[in-house]
Order: C-alpha cells, then structure tokens, then sequence
C-alpha cells in the first residue's frame, strides 16, 4: 500500500527534482525515446444518458456534436488500416454509452476487437461500466486492454458526475482485471480540482490491484455547451508533475499524454516525455475534440528524436 504521504512527498518536491527521479525510473523500465502511438475511434457517437460535465456526448449539453449509432464493422476495419499505416500500434474504440449493450451491438463490438487484435495492433475498447461476464467475451475476442477512468478524487467526483458513483467506476475496473484483461485507468486535470484531488486520484491508482497497465493522463479539452466549456486552460506544468508522480508510483505502466495536446506546446510536450509519459493518442481527432494532426506529431518525433514505439 503507497501512502497519501508518500505520493504527496514526490508530487510536491522541487519540479526538477521530481522529472529527474521520474526520468530515472522510466529508464530503468522502458525503452528510452519510444512512444506508443495510439488511436482512437469514436464507434458510437453523443446521445449519452451520462451526465459528466466534461463530456460533449452527453445527451444533457448542448453541443455541436455529431450523434450516430454504432458505425459498422467495415468502417471501423478501414480506420483501424488507416492508422496502423500511420505507425499507431493500438486502436481505441470509444463508445458513448452508460454501459456496454447486449445484443447485436456488443456481439459487433466483438467482431471489432477480433479484427484489430488479428491486425496485428493492440485492441482496446472504452463504452462504459462492463459485467464481469460482458468482459471474459471482450478477453476472448482477443481484447487487449479496456479503459475505464476513475477521472479525478473520490471527494471531487460527484461534482463532475452524479449518474454513476466512484464505486460503480472501481467495480468495473475490478471486473476488467478478473477477466485477463488490462487496465487502462487515468484520469483528466484542470476541470478545477485542486492538488489534493490530484493527489487522491493518484493515491487510488497506484493502489488498484493490479495496478493499472495504461494510465492516460488527460488535460480538460473544454467545449461549448458542457458546463466545463469555459474553464481556464491549466498550466502545462500541472501535468507535468501528473505525469511524473504516476511515472514513480507505477514504473512499469505506459503513462499516456492524452487528451489536451492540442495546447501544448512541442517543449511542453518534450517536458512530460522526460517526466515519462511514453504513449500519445495520434490522428487529427480524439473521439470528438481536436488532436495535432499526423504531421504535426511526425514533425515532433523528429525534433525530438523519439521513436514510434513498434508493436511488441
Ligand atoms: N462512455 C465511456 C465512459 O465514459 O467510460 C467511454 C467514452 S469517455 C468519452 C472516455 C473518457 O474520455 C472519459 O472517462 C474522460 O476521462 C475522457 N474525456 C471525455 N471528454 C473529455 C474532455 N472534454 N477532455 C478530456 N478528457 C475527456
Ligand atoms: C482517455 O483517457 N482519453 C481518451 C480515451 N481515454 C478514450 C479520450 C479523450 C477524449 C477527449 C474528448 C473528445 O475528443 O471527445
Ligand atoms: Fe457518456 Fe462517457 Fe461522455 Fe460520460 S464520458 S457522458 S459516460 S460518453
């Protein structure tokens, strides 16, 4: 069991200091320079019942976001092509849902997993709260990882979220684990949570059991019409030491620098690689919201000289 204290000692130490342990422990445990690419896919798009006040899909904001059921299957093999082309070694496929369906819809989620898995590429898939007996399908569809965020604190998250408790969120991500599956479980800052939220939400992930094997660390992409729409942007350093303290306390999870890129500049970027984060999500779009496009990243991978990470 990691300590409150421990987590609040290494987030809280001088910035540099903190890079240079994480950086420390990164290379222990990592291929130094490498950087998953991962894209993403939005299979199902808004209507959601959900009410997360960051989310453009919920049903409950008025937002300008395109809605449409399932995409069928072809469609999701070609996107999938597409960005195996581009060098992504995994496809997340996002689904706006309160819970994952029964029926047609999840027997065609299946068949997606089972394509991208015999791709060749790492398939994970994120549609909400799972029953264990809906995740041992995904396990043997060849499912690789399932996403499911705890967001933020315990304390902080009903201000966020009152349609599902943090309790449901755990449950899920306990189901998940049973069934062989990995965890890919982070969360998103600058929805005005305070340091200690943060620290609370890292606390209870390096104490999941497992630990998870992903932890996306996202920055609010804010939008028009959900109740987070106009939130200052947060500083680029908060992340950072988000990045760095999950890098510490889980070694050997890809950290992933998620949603918020856009904003970011190619330092800021450099500055969480060095804190750790080995896993960027690739393609112009993220589910809804704007992502540096292809080029962009190829531009960075350059100057930085960063390697796509290859498909292990
Ligand atoms: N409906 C499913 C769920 O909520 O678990 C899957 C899709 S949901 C969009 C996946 C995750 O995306 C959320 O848990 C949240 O962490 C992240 N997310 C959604 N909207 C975001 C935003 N505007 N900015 C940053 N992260 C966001
Ligand atoms: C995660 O933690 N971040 C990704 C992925 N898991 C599914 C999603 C970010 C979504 C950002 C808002 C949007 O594009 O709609
Ligand atoms: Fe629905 Fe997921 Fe968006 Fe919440 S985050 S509103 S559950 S799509």
């Amino acid at each position: 069991m990691i300590s409150l204290e421990a987590v609040t000692k290494i987030y809280h130490q001088p910035l540099l200091s903190l890079i240079f342990e994480a950086q420390s422990v990164h290379r222990h445990h990592h291929q130094t320079d490498a950087v998953q690419m991962c894209t993403l896919s939005n299979i199902k798009s808004g209507r959601c019942p959900e009410d997360c006040k960051y989310c453009p899909q919920s049903a409950r904001y008025p937002t300008e976001v395109e809605s449409y059921p399932l995409l069928p299957l072809e469609e999701v093999i070609s996107q999938a092509q597409d960005a195996k082309e581009h060098g992504a070694t995994r496809f997340c496929m996002g689904a706006a849902w309160r819970n994952a369906p029964d029926g047609e819809d999840f027997e065609r989620v299946l068949q997606m997993v089972e394509a991208v898995a015999g791709m060749g590429m790492e398939a994970c898939v994120t549609m909400g709260m799972l029953r264990p007996d809906q995740a041992q399908r995904l396990a043997k569809a060849g499912l690789t990882a399932y996403n499911h965020n705890l967001d933020t604190s315990e304390k902080f998250y009903p201000e966020i979220i009152t349609t599902r408790t943090y309790r449901d969120r755990l449950e899920t991500i306990q189901h998940v684990a049973n069934a062989g599956i990995q965890v890919c479980c982070g969360g998103i800052v600058g929805m005005g949570e305070t340091d200690s939220d943060r620290l609370e939400l890292l606390h209870t992930l390096a104490n999941l059991s497992p630990q998870p094997e992903s932890v996306p660390i996202n920055a609010l992409s804010p939008v028009q019409g959900t109740p987070l729409g106009d939130v200052e942007p947060i500083d680029p350093l908060v992340l950072v030491r988000m990045v760095a303290t999950a890098r510490i306390l889980m070694p050997k999870a890809i950290v992933r620098l998620s949603a918020g890129r856009d904003r970011l500049s190619v330092s800021d970027q450099a500055l969480c690689f060095l804190a750790g984060a080995n896993s960027i999500f690739s393609s112009e779009k993220l589910l809804t919201t704007a992502n540096p496009d292809w080029q962009d990243d190829a531009k960075m991978f350059h100057q930085l000289g960063i390697k796509p990470k290859e498909f292990a």
